[in-house]
């Protein structure tokens, strides 16, 4: 009776070598840029209604300011409308926003808060 011969295992693929034919490129390996991120201004804008001192702690409290600077970027809102109070990452703007504004109502003041990006 004749045995069957089992079939050889699956070889790896190889690729046959060539020999060099002098038309092979080699690309130029490019450094990749990464861009930095976006930055994002948070902006207070003014009112008639909040207390200027309601303000000042607020700017303190979660921008980092000393009271001096606070109250200067305060009178710069109350003067120009708006003002800078930070810039930050656009995670990091959006949740010193949302702290701002539940800080005023809270509160009681009509006091608003935004961000935007950076130019
Ligand atoms: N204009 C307010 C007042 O006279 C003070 C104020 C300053 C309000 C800055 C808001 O973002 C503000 N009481």
């Amino acid at each position: 009776m004749a045995t069957k011969i089992p079939p050889k295992p699956a070889q790896p693929k190889v690729r046959p070598s060539r020999p060099d034919d002098g038309e092979s490129v080699v690309l130029e390996r490019r450094t990749e840029k990464v861009k930095p991120p976006q930055m994002h201004m948070v902006l207070m804008l003014n009112d008639d209604y909040t207390p200027m001192e309601f303000v000042v702690v607020v700017i303190q409290e979660f921008f980092s300011k000393d009271r001096e600077t606070a109250t200067q970027i305060m009178l710069k809102i109350h003067l120009d409308g708006r003002a800078v109070c930070g810039v930050y990452s656009k995670d990091v703007a959006a949740t010193k926003v949302d702290q701002v504004l539940e800080a005023a109502r809270q509160a009681g003041h009509p006091l608003q808060c935004v961000s935007e990006p950076v130019e």
